[in-house]
């Protein structure tokens, strides 16, 4: 007897084989993947909000030509995966649909406000420095459509990681109040952007199975680790300190060890309680109902552009 259709799934993945969009696939891979992209893209598109606020203000028309850059950027990363997700059968009005309602999750990391510039610069260097180390191993995530959507968002995800990083180097060489500035921009984002990897292993309900369909590649506290291991070394270079007393090299592991993360306020902010959740949900509801002319002038002009045919 032939194995069933499970089992050849199973085994095109472990041969590394990509499924794509009209392959066979098992329903809950399709669910994960699509609760995965959308989430992904949802993030993107949320994530433009804290920097959003700071394009106004920003000191200089470089930056502010370099922000701006980056925020398109991150609508586009946006776009391209609400057009993987569409390709496992989810409609991109489906997937609003969920962000609108509370259905839908998006990163806890864009439920925090932005307060002073320095931000900006430690948005680009810990939140996308985050991301990178999340995304990279997505470029050989096992579905196509994905895998491929990942390569272009890493390349540019790593050109913002840099800006931040430069940004942040300005600054810590600049006066005390610009020193001070980076410094409490860093405190503030460290912890959250620890949490940006999800819940540890031990509570991760979904990493044994999206790493069994290498939809995963590394678990949540393997990417932790890789990412305090790599900012603990370029902090040094910025001349700034991470507030965690028990981040230290570890001999032995050849790692950093650090501190307890808050787990509960992790919790929260997914919960919707978080210090900007009601705010960013506020603003992507406005600017669903602010667009909705466009959408209708949209359709209508396609609708007569179809009878001329
Ligand atoms: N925030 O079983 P787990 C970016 C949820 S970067 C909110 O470990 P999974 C950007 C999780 O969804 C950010 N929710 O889940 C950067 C699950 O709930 P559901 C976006 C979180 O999926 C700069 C539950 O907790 N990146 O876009 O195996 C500028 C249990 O977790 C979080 C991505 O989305 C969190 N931090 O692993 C602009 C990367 N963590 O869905 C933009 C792709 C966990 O079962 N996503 N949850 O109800 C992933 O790699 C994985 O989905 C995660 C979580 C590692 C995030």
């Amino acid at each position: 007897m032939g194995i069933n259709l499970e089992e050849q799934f199973q085994q095109k993945i472990d041969q590394e084989i990509k499924i794509e969009p009209k392959d066979w696939m098992p329903q809950k891979y399709r669910h994960t993947l699509i609760r995965q992209i959308s989430q992904h893209a949802h993030s993107e598109v949320v994530g433009m909000l804290p920097e959003g606020n700071w394009i106004s203000r920003a000191p200089s028309l470089k930056r502010k030509a370099i922000l701006l850059a980056k925020i398109q950027d991150e609508a586009g990363h946006g776009l391209y995966l609400y057009s993987a997700a569409e390709t496992l059968g989810i409609s991109r009005d489906e997937m609003y649909e969920q962000l609108h309602s509370g259905k839908a999750k998006y990163s806890s990391i864009f439920n925090y406000p932005t307060l002073t510039w320095a931000d900006m610069g430690a948005i680009g260097w810990l939140v996308d420095g985050a991301a990178i180390l999340n995304q990279v191993p997505l470029c050989r995530t096992s579905y196509g459509p994905y895998a491929r959507a990942m390569i272009r968002v890493c390349k540019e995800e790593s050109f913002h990681q840099r800006q931040g990083f430069e940004s942040l180097l300005v600054l810590s060489k600049g006066t005390e109040d610009q020193k001070r500035m980076c410094q409490e921009a860093i405190n503030r984002w460290w912890w959250p952007c620890l949490m940006m990897f999800g819940p540890p292993d031990d509570q991760s309900p979904n990493t044994i199975q999206s790493m069994q369909w290498k939809i995963k590649r590394f678990s949540n506290d393997e990417l932790r680790q890789k990412f305090v291991n790599m900012i603990a070394e370029q902090i040094k270079i910025l001349g700034m300190t991470l507030p965690d007393p028990d981040l230290e090299w570890n001999e032995e592991t050849m790692q950093y060890d650090f501190g307890k993360i808050n787990w509960e306020e992790l919790k929260q902010v997914i919960q919707g309680n978080g210090p900007c959740n009601k705010e960013r949900m506020d603003a992507r509801r406005k600017a669903w109902n602010d667009g909705e002319w466009v959408r209708d002038a949209a359709s209508a002009y396609a609708a007569k552009h179809s009878k001329q045919l």
